[in-house]
């Protein structure tokens, strides 16, 4: 599958950060057992990773606007193209060895996302979409959404809110309601990679709270264009711009949104 002159310039970037982030990640693997301990490493790492990319997109394409998460938002002269990028989504995985991290990069069209790509560079996964040309996994491999449609067989993913977070309390009562209907749950920690194995029909769906742009930016449109869903969790919500999403298969997603906004 050939994609456009934008997605082949996403993944040119994803995959030079991608490079870059690998061979850090080996180096936390060994700062790991150091006294000084990795956390300034990753968050150079991270920042030089976001360097990398904004050079290679921004340097193909001049005019359009900027949103990342190290570096912030920069309007661009055409006010209609954005570039949302987050370098390293699953910081606390990278930051304990756990190779479970990926590279994000939306591209906003006047509001809508229109190509995108997650990139989990530890196992060279390459996930990636364009509106109306499916959603695909490296270079040839067509991904769907799961078929599965019994609730009780179902597997399902969350991000529990960390730190401060006021929506602690209500993922914890959403895990109470799903948890005894479904076959399990897991909590990964990369929002993008979450969205990526909805896409992928791994699990049959994902919800979190209070999300930012970047981390949604990559992976809504895979999960779209794979024949899922992703709405707010609340009915008027913008995914992208609200950052609490539910996303899932067709065939569970009514009783999925459901169960997570607690409708009778
Ligand atoms: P990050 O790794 O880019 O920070 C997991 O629930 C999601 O929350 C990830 O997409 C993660 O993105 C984000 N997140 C932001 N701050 C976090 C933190 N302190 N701990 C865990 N996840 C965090
Ligand atoms: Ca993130
Ligand atoms: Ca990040
Ligand atoms: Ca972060």
């Amino acid at each position: 599958m050939q994609g456009s002159a934008n997605l082949n310039l996403m993944i040119k970037a994803a995959r030079r950060a991608g490079r870059s982030l690998v061979k850090d990640f080996r180096e936390v693997e060994n700062l790991q057992v150091s006294t000084k301990g990795p956390g300034d490493f990753v968050t150079k790492a991270d920042r030089e990773a976001e360097r990398m990319i904004r050079e290679d997109l921004m340097g193909g394409r001049p005019t359009y606007g900027w949103l990342g998460e190290e570096t912030g938002a920069a309007a661009g002269a055409d006010p209609t193209r954005r570039w949302i990028v987050d370098p390293l989504d699953g910081t606390t995985n990278f930051l304990h060895g756990m190779p479970h991290w990926a590279v994000s990069i939306g591209l906003e069209h006047k509001g809508e996302i229109v190509s995108s790509v997650v990139y989990d560079a530890a196992k060279d996964e390459m996930f990636w979409a364009e509106k109306g040309s499916g959603a695909w996994l490296n270079d040839s491999r067509r991904i769907r959404v799961s078929g599965r449609r019994t609730m009780s067989e179902a597997v399902f993913a969350t991000g529990v809110p960390f730190g401060a977070k006021k929506t602690l309390p209500a993922t914890l009562q959403d895990l109470a309601r799903l948890m005894p209907a479904c076959a399990g749950v897991r909590r990964w920690g990369s929002a993008a990679l979450d969205l990526a194995y909805v896409a992928a029909g791994r699990y049959e769906g994902y919800w979190e709270r209070e999300l930012s742009p970047w981390d949604v930016a990559g992976g809504i449109l895979l999960v779209k264009e794979a024949g899922g869903m992703v709405t707010g969790i609340r009915e008027t919500q913008d995914p992208l711009e609200d950052g609490s999403l539910i996303a899932g298969n067709e065939g569970l997603f009514e009783a999925f949104r459901k169960i997570i906004r607690n409708d009778s």
